[in-house]
C-alpha cells in the first residue's frame, strides 16, 4: 500500500462514492426493468395509459443516471483500485467472495455504461441484440453489487464515521479529498447539463452529447428509424393504401386513407419518449383506436397488435386493453396541424399516452385484434 501515497484513496472517499454509485445504478436499474417489463409484458404485468408523461419520467431518469454513473464510477475505481494490490491478497471467506464479486462488478458496470451510450448514439459495434445483453448484463451487475455492499457495508460505516478532517492534507500538487469531490460533482453536473436537454426544452441549446434534440427535424422533430425506399414508394402510390382491421373481429375493415379522414378525428397533445433518453410533446390529429376496433365488432377492452408495412425490428407493438381503452390512443394521421411526414410514418401512426416511444409504430398498415 505505501505505493499508493495520494490521500485520495481513502476509505472515508471510497464510501462516500460508493454509497452515490448505490443510489444512481440502483435509480438506473429500476428504471430499466420498468422498461424492460413494458416493452416485452409478462403475464402478470400491465403497463397502464395514465399518467400521460410517467414513461417520459421514468426513461429520462434511466438515461441521466446512467450518464451521471460514468464519472462517479470512474472516480470510485481510481480510489479503490490500490486496494486490489492489499497484503495477504485473500484474508479469509469473506474476503474472496468480495474479491471474486468484483469481476462481474467492475466487468458489468463498464459494459452497462459503454453499450447504454453508444446505444444512445446508435452505434453498435457488437453483434448481439443491445435490449438482452444490456438486461442480462443489469441482473448480474446487482447481483454482483448486493454481494460487494454486504461485504463492505461495516467498513464502509466505520470510515464514515470517523472524523472528517484526519488525514485531509493533500499531496504537494494534489488535490484535496473535498477538490475531487468537488471535480467529480462537476463532471456529473457537466453531463448533466449537455444531455438533459434532449427531454427539457429548457436546456436543448446545452445538449451537445446527444444526439437527438427536441425542436430538430421534419415538423420540428427528430426521426428515429427511417423510411426504407419501398416505404416511400407506397406512401407516394397513397391510392392503393389499405389499413386492415383484422383478427378476433365480427367484420374485417380495409379503410383506405380518405376513409380514415372521413371518420371521427380526436387530437390530443402526447410525448414521443424515446428509451435513448429524448422527448417531445406534440399535438396529434387522427382516428382513435378504440373506434376502429370497436367498428370491427370488436370489445374496446380487447387487446391489439399493430403492424408497420415496413419490416424491421420495431414493427409490431401490442396495445393492452387499458391502453386501448384511452380515449387518446390513436391512429395519427396529422402531427402539429400537417399530415404526418413520411419520417415520421405517413400515412398512419400509432401515437398513446404513457408508451415508449420504440412502441409508437411508424407506417401502420394492419391492426389485429388478438
Ligand atoms: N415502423 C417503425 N416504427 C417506429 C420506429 C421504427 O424504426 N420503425 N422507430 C420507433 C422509435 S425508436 C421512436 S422513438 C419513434 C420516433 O418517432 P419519430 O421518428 O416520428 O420521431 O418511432 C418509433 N416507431
Ligand atoms: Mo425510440
Amino acid at each position: 500500500m505505501d505505493a499508493f501515497t495520494s490521500t485520495l484513496h481513502s476509505q472515508r472517499l471510497a464510501a462516500l462514492l460508493g454509497i452515490a454509485l448505490g443510489v444512481s445504478f440502483s435509480i438506473c436499474f429500476v428504471t430499466g426493468l420498468l422498461s424492460d417489463l413494458i416493452q416485452a409484458p409478462p403475464a402478470w404485468f400491465t403497463w397502464p395509459a395514465r399518467p400521460v408523461g410517467l414513461y417520459r419520467v421514468t426513461q429520462g431518469l434511466h438515461v441521466a443516471t446512467g450518464f451521471a454513473s460514468i464519472p462517479l464510477l470512474l472516480a470510485k475505481l481510481w480510489i479503490a483500485y490500490p486496494r486490489l494490490w492489499a497484503w495477504p491478497p485473500i484474508a479469509g471467506l469473506l474476503h474472496l467472495v468480495e474479491r471474486i464479486s468484483l469481476v462481474p462488478l467492475v466487468g458489468g458496470s463498464l459494459f452497462l455504461l459503454f453499450t447504454g451510450v453508444l446505444n444512445i448514439g446508435f452505434w453498435y459495434p457488437w453483434n448481439f441484440f443491445f435490449p438482452t445483453g444490456h438486461y442480462w448484463a443489469a441482473w448480474i451487475t446487482i447481483g454482483a453489487l448486493i454481494v460487494h455492499i454486504g461485504a463492505k457495508a461495516s467498513i464502509a460505516r466505520n470510515a464514515l464515521g470517523r472524523s472528517r478532517s484526519l488525514t485531509n492534507a493533500p499531496m504537494p500538487g494534489g488535490l484535496t479529498r473535498r477538490g475531487f469531490l468537488g471535480a467529480v460533482t462537476g463532471a456529473m453536473g457537466l453531463i448533466t447539463l449537455t444531455t438533459a436537454g434532449q427531454t427539457f426544452p429548457p436546456l436543448r441549446r446545452l445538449a451537445f452529447l446527444a444526439p437527438y434534440v427536441p425542436g430538430v427535424g421534419p415538423q420540428g422533430f427528430p426521426v428515429v428509424g427511417t423510411p426504407s425506399a419501398e416505404t416511400v414508394e407506397l406512401a407516394e402510390r397513397i391510392s392503393a393504401y389499405r389499413l386492415t382491421v383484422s383478427g378476433a373481429v365480427a367484420n374485417t375493415l380495409e379503410l383506405s386513407l380518405e376513409d380514415l379522414q372521413a371518420l371521427a378525428q380526436h387530437e390530443a397533445e402526447l410525448p414521443i419518449s424515446c428509451v435513448n433518453g429524448w422527448s417531445q410533446t406534440l399535438r396529434w390529429k387522427g382516428v382513435r383506436l378504440s373506434d376502429l376496433v370497436v367498428m370491427a365488432g370488436a370489445p374496446p377492452d380487447s387487446s391489439v397488435t399493430v403492424q408497420s408495412l415496413q419490416p424491421g425490428t420495431y414493427d409490431v407493438s401490442l396495445v393492452n386493453p387499458l391502453q386501448l381503452q384511452d380515449p387518446d390512443t390513436m391512429l395519427a394521421l396529422e402531427v402539429n396541424g400537417e399530415p404526418l411526414h413520411v419520417d415520421h410514418g405517413f400515412p398512419v401512426r400509432l401515437i398513446g399516452p404513457n408508451r415508449p416511444g420504440v412502441t409508437n409504430t411508424k407506417w401502420v398498415q394492419r391492426v389485429s385484434v388478438d
